[in-house]
Order: C-alpha cells, then structure tokens, then sequence
C-alpha cells in the first residue's frame, strides 16, 4: 500500500480526535435508540463519531471506501483498493452503562490485506496498533510474541455467556463442556478489546459465533503480528465483507478449539 506510514499516522490522530469527540459528548444528554432488539444499542455519538471519521478520510482519501457498523460510510461490495472497516463505538453497551470499557477500532485493508489495524481504549488511553509485517505495539511498546506453548486447558478464554444458552448457531453443550475444559473464561463486552488482550497476552482465546468485519478488521491484523490465528469456527478465512464466527488463539490452542468444536456430540 502506497503512503502506508502515513496513513498510519493520520488514523492515530483522528482517531485521538475521535476518542476526545467522544469524552466531551458523553458528558452532555444524548440520544440511545435500539437496533435489532433491546439489547442491541445505538447512540448519537456512535453515529457523530463515525460520521467524523467519514469527513475526515473522505476528505483526505477521496478514492478510499468506508466500511462502517452504523452506515455513514458508502455501501461496499469489494475489498478492492483501499477500504477502511471502522467501529466508532466497540462496546456500546458497556459505554452506555459503564462509561468504560469501550474502543474505536480501525482496520485498514489494501486489496484485501490487511495493513493496518488500530484498537483505541477511549478511558484508558490505550492504543494498540498492528502493522502487517512489522509488529504490534501497545502505546508505542512493541508486543512480545503470544505464548505458542500454552495449551486449552490452561487458557484463560473471552466468550460470551450468551453462547452457552440454547442457540441457533451451536450446540450449547459444546459451550459447557469448553467451560469445564478452559482455565477459566471472561466476557469484556467488546470484541475488538478482546483481540487486544489476546495480543498483549492477558487472555489466551476468543470464541465467538457472531461478529461483524468492523469487530474483527483491526484485531485480527494485531493478533496476526504477535503469532496468533484467527479463522470461522469451522477452520475457514474470515470474510470481511460478512458476518463471522471467530476462534482467536495461538496455532495450539486453535487446533484444540478447532477439533472440540466439530466433534460430534
Ligand atoms: P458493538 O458494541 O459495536 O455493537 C459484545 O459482546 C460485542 O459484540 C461487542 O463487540 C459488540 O459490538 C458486538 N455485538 C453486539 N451485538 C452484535 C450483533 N448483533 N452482531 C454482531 N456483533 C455484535
Ligand atoms: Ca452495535
Ligand atoms: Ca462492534
Ligand atoms: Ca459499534
């Protein structure tokens, strides 16, 4: 990708930018509305601060596509050329009810590959970047690699309780079973922020039967750069143009998911 250092640089600042939008709106009334259901949670601010990402790469960026969770972007069918996949808000809910515990998440792909990925922690100003080829860091730090040894039993595993309760996507069983496997598990209420744990190592594993490719974009470069994998359930590419089923770990501990997850019951 032509210009890579300095797209990198433009998306921190806005991204920082973004991060201030947000601590100042936040303090003021705003409006939430639902999406799918009551659960499902969207704010004015997610959609300013989105919208301020689209004004500001448009403007500097005519010729790249906006891929955005809350549609400011343009509707984008094809990876080709440059194409940024953006969160405003990861972790609406915990915005909302937490005012903690929420990122921006930026991923930058060039004909489908992914360049740059960017998890901003708005409180606690933490940013975690990843840059194909040449590391992660966490403010500026690089990451050491995951541990490739760490096994399934002895990882601490980001999932979501919902997936333990009788679901279309996957035998609720397998869930309790992996439960009684793991070390143990956590649920943070943002994807993107679980990737990054995953990097910096405090949590060994993500699984997931539903995210979105502004969930995933960033985190799977960062997770990439420190040896981690990041694939469907069943094995398979992510497709960031549609919804996923994510395992994140490293190769082990992918395989061991991977093989636990198809067994027959
Ligand atoms: P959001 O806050 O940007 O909506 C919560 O467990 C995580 O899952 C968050 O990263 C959240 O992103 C995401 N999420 C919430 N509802 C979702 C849905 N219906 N489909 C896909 N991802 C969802
Ligand atoms: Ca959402
Ligand atoms: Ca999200
Ligand atoms: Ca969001």
């Amino acid at each position: 990708m032509k210009n890579r250092d300095n797209i990198l640089n433009e998306a921190k600042q806005w991204i920082i930018e973004a991060g201030e939008l947000i601590k100042t709106e936040m303090n003021k009334p705003y409006k939430i509305d639902t999406k799918r259901d009551r659960k499902d949670l969207v704010t004015e601010i997610d959609q300013k601060t989105e919208q301020f990402f689209v004004d500001q790469i448009s403007d500097k960026y005519p010729d790249h596509k906006i891929l955005g969770e809350e549609g400011m972007g343009e509707e984008v069918h094809s990876l080709d050329g440059t194409v940024w996949i953006i969160d405003p808000i990861d972790g609406t809910m915990n915005f909302v009810h937490q005012q903690r515990f929420f990122a921006i998440s930026v991923g930058i792909y060039h004909n489908g590959i992914g360049e740059i990925g960017l998890i901003y922690d708005v409180m606690n100003d933490t940013m975690y970047e990843g840059i194909r080829g040449e590391g992660a860091y966490k403010n500026g730090q690089q990451l050491e690699p995951i541990d490739p040894n760490k096994t399934l039993s002895d990882a601490l595993v980001g999932l979501n309780n919902f997936w333990a309760i009788p679901n279309r996507r996957l035998n609720e069983k397998k869930i309790h079973d992996l439960v009684r496997k793991v070390k143990g598990t956590r649920s943070y209420g943002s994807a993107a922020l679980e990737f990054a744990y995953i990097a910096e190592g405090i949590i060994d594993a993500y699984i997931t039967m539903r995210l979105q490719p502004w969930d995933i974009a960033a985190g799977k470069i960062i997770v990439d750069e420190v040896g981690g994998i990041t694939t469907r359930v069943d094995g398979s590419s992510l497709d960031m143009l549609t919804g996923n089923t994510v395992i994140c770990s490293n190769k082990a501990i992918h395989e061991s998911l991977l093989t636990f997850i198809q067994e027959k019951d």
